[in-house]
């Protein structure tokens, strides 16, 4: 069991250590997630938009575990969208998850299987849990870098797929300088 214990950064939520492992995602891995795919078009395609270190010490699929992540994302836009996560519901769709912010401001955005769409806003110290059944994204809102703290069950799994084809039933955009959700039509 590889349970050797990174270490915690308490300001930014950085996780380091030999068993830390890093996911990056750039402008070029967020083709088809906005609304406006040429402006995504015009930005640099390497340009990151969100990182994710993780600890899993338990093996990944098997029940019982839990596993431990700080995703970090870029300050930026797309058009009038916010950078944010590709936004996933639990391949296993009854587990949920905890969110810890850490530093910057953004919105926790939470879409029932039921397509109904709510957003919960992140600001240093807010705490979040999502509740089994609902897909999850973070966009930052703010013109700096936002970073939070996760924790999830390690048979929770990710289910990209739904979301990829089909998105959220409303998108978080920048209107007149506020975040707000709009319905997609
Ligand atoms: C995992 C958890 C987070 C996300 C991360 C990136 O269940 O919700 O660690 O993986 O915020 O988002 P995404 O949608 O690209 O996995
Ligand atoms: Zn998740």
């Amino acid at each position: 069991m590889n349970t050797a214990h990174p270490r915690l950064n308490f300001s930014t939520a950085e996780i380091t250590g030999a068993t830390v492992h890093e996911k990056r995602c750039t402008v070029a891995d967020m083709q088809g997630y906005y609304r406006d795919e040429p402006a995504r078009q015009h930005l640099d395609p390497g340009k990151l938009v969100y990182r994710v270190q993780a600890w899993l010490p338990a093996p990944e699929g098997q029940e019982g575990g839990l596993f431990l992540g700080t995703t970090l994302i870029e300050p930026g836009r797309v058009g009038d969208e916010y950078f944010m996560t590709k936004g996933h519901f639990h391949l296993n769709r009854n587990r949920s998850e905890f969110y810890i912010t850490a530093a910057g401001s953004g919105a926790l955005i939470l879409m029932d299987e039921n397509g109904r769409t709510v957003f919960e806003p992140m600001r240093p110290g807010s705490i979040h849990y999502i509740p089994f059944h609902c897909a999850h994204r973070v966009a930052n809102t703010g013109d700096s870098l936002l970073s939070f703290l996760a924790c999830w069950p390690s048979d929770a799994g990710h289910d990209y797929g739904t979301i990829a084809s089909r998105g959220f039933s409303a998108r978080l955009r920048n209107i007149n300088g506020t975040p707000a959700l709009v319905e997609v039509a």
